[in-house]
C-alpha cells in the first residue's frame, strides 16, 4: 500500500469523544469510523487488523477440531421463543420485523440456531461429539456502548458450539476449547488469564471469562503471580489427550473477576504472589447441558438405542473487541505497538525523499521486496510527519531511507517496541522484517 494513495485518513488532534487510548488510537491511525452509536465501519488499516486477529482465532478453533460454518446474522423470534429466550432476553435484543409482519431480531448469540440446524441432521450417538463455530457479526442494544469497539452494539464474535453424548465428553469440549484460548491469546502477545464466571444470559453451572490485564479494562481483578509466568505456547498440545493437567494448573490458582472474588480464598494466596489489577474480557466459555437441546428437542439414539439428550457448551471470543484489547496492551505515547502476529502491515518503508533518484530506487526496492507485508510513505511530507505517522500506526518495523544514506546504500531499520535503531543495508533490512 502507497500511503500517497491510501484510504488512510490518520487524524492530529486527539478526538474528544475518546475516553481509552485504544479507542482514540484507532480513530486517530484512520483505522475505524463510527457511522452510529457503538456501530463502526471498518477502514483499510483496521481491518486488515481485524483479519488477522480472525485468522489466528480460525487456525487454533480448527486445531482444536472445531470446523467452521457461516450462520445468519437475522433470526427467527419463532426459534427463541422455542428456548423461552424471546422474552426473557430483554431490550438488548434488536427485535425487527419483515414485510409479512413476521417477528425476526439481529442475532445477540447463537444457541438457538445451531441446536436447530445440528437437531435437523444428528440421528445417532455417532454424530458425536462435534463442535461447530462461526466467525459472524452480532448486534446487542448496550444501553451505553463505550471504548469504540470494545464495547460496541455491532460487534464481531467467534462463537463455537459442543455436541457431547455425555457429561464426560462434555468436559472434554470444554477443555479442549479452555486451552485453545489460551494458545489463541498467547499467540496474540496478550496474557488472557481464564477467571470463573457467572453465566448470565447464556445459562449454565460452569464458566470461565478469559481476561487480559489493561490499565483501562472495566473489571477489577485478583489472580496469583503465577499464572502470569507460564508460558503456554512452549509446548504443543495434543487435543486428543487428556488436557486436564494444563486446565488443572489454571483453576488450582486463585484468580477471579470483582463479582466472583472471594476474600477468605485471596487471604491464602501468599501476599508476595498477589496480583490485583483491571482486566478486560476478551473471551467467555460456558457448560449448560441439556438447557437448549432439551428445549429445543435434540434428541440422537444412543449406543443402546434409546433416545440421549446431548450435552452442549458455546464458546465466545470477541474479535473484534480484540482489536482494542490488543492496543490497550500494547501503546506508548506515539502511538500503537502491534505485536508481530497481530500487524496490519509487518513494515513502514519511509521515503524522506520522494523525487530524488537515489531515494526512490531504495525504497521502491525494498517496498517491492516487502508488499504486501509493508507500506510505503511516498508522500509528500516533511520528514517528521511521517516519523510520527509511522509511531502512529505502529508497524513493527520502519525501513527509513533518506537521501544521505541512499547514496552510500544504507538505510536505517528501526524497531517499533524498543526503539532500537541500526543502519543495515537494503538487503540486511528486508532479512531482517522478513524473519519475523
Ligand atoms: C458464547 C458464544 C456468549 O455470547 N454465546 C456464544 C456465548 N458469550 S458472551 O460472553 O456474551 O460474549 C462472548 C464474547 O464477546 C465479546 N463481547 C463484545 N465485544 C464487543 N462489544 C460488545 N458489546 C460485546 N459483548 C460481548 C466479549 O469478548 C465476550 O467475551
Amino acid at each position: 500500500m502507497r500511503l500517497s494513495r491510501a484510504f488512510l485518513p490518520t487524524l492530529k488532534e486527539t478526538p474528544a469523544e475518546a475516553q481509552v487510548a485504544s479507542h482514540r488510537l484507532m480513530l486517530r491511525a484512520g483505522m475505524i469510523r463510527q457511522t452510529s452509536a457503538g456501530i463502526y465501519a471498518w477502514l483499510p488499516l483496521g481491518w486488515r487488523a481485524l483479519r488477522k486477529v480472525e485468522q489466528i482465532v480460525r487456525e487454533e478453533q480448527d486445531a482444536a477440531g472445531a470446523q467452521e460454518i457461516l450462520m445468519p446474522t437475522i433470526q427467527t423470534a419463532d426459534l427463541w421463543r422455542q428456548s423461552g429466550r424471546y422474552d426473557a432476553y430483554g431490550p438488548e435484543m434488536l427485535r425487527i420485523r419483515d414485510r409479512h409482519e413476521r417477528e425476526m431480531l439481529y442475532g445477540p448469540t447463537n444457541e438457538e440456531m445451531v441446536t436447530d440446524i445440528f437437531k435437523a441432521y444428528a440421528k445417532s450417538y455417532r454424530d458425536l461429539p462435534r463442535n461447530l463455530y462461526h466467525i459472524q457479526w452480532k448486534f446487542r442494544d448496550e444501553i451505553r456502548p463505550r471504548f469504540g469497539v470494545m464495547r460496541g452494539r455491532e460487534f464481531l464474535m467467534k462463537d463455537a458450539y459442543s455436541f457431547d453424548l455425555d457429561h464426560e465428553g462434555a468436559q472434554r469440549s470444554y477443555r479442549q476449547m479452555f486451552v485453545a484460548y489460551l494458545r489463541t491469546f498467547a499467540r496474540m502477545g496478550l496474557k488472557a488469564i481464564p477467571m470463573q464466571a457467572d453465566t448470565g444470559p447464556i445459562g449454565g453451572n460452569l464458566s470461565h471469562e478469559f481476561i487480559i490485564l489493561a490499565e483501562t479494562g472495566e473489571s477489577q481483578v485478583f489472580l496469583h503471580r503465577d499464572l502470569l509466568e507460564f508460558d503456554v505456547l512452549s509446548r504443543p498440545v495434543d487435543y486428543q489427550g487428556d488436557l486436564s493437567p494444563i486446565v488443572e494448573f489454571w483453576t488450582s490458582r486463585y484468580a477471579a473477576t470483582d463479582e466472583k472474588h472471594d476474600e477468605a480464598a485471596w487471604a491464602e494466596v501468599p501476599e508476595e504472589k498477589r496480583v490485583t489489577a483491571r482486566g478486560i474480557e476478551v473471551g467467555h466459555i460456558f457448560y449448560f447441558g441439556t438447557k437448549y437441546s432439551a428445549a429445543m428437542g435434540l434428541h440422537v439414539s444412543g449406543p443402546d438405542g434409546k433416545p440421549v439428550t446431548p450435552e452442549m457448551g458455546s464458546y465466545g471470543i470477541g474479535v473484534s473487541r480484540l482489536v482494542g484489547a490488543i492496543i490497550e496492551a500494547s501503546h506508548d505515547e506515539h502511538g500503537i505497538i502491534w505485536p508481530d502476529p497481530v500487524a496490519p502491515f509487518a513494515a513502514a518503508v519511509l521515503n524522506l525523499k520522494p523525487g530524488e533518484a537515489a531515494c526512490d530506487a531504495a525504497a521502491e526496492r525494498i517496498y517491492a521486496a516487502l508488499a504486501p507485508q509493508a507500506v510505503l510513505d511516498d508522500r509528500e511530507e516533511r520528514a517528521g510527519v511521517k516519523f510520527a505517522d509511522a509511531d502512529l500506526m505502529g508497524f513493527p518495523w520502519q525501513v527509513i531511507v533518506g537521501p544521505r544514506g541512499a547514496a552510500a546504500g544504507r538505510v536505517e531499520l528501526k524497531r517499533r517496541a524498543t526503539g532500537e535503531r541500526a543502519e543495515v543495508s537494503p538487503e540486511d533490512a528486508v532479512a531482517r522484517v522478513r524473519s519475523h
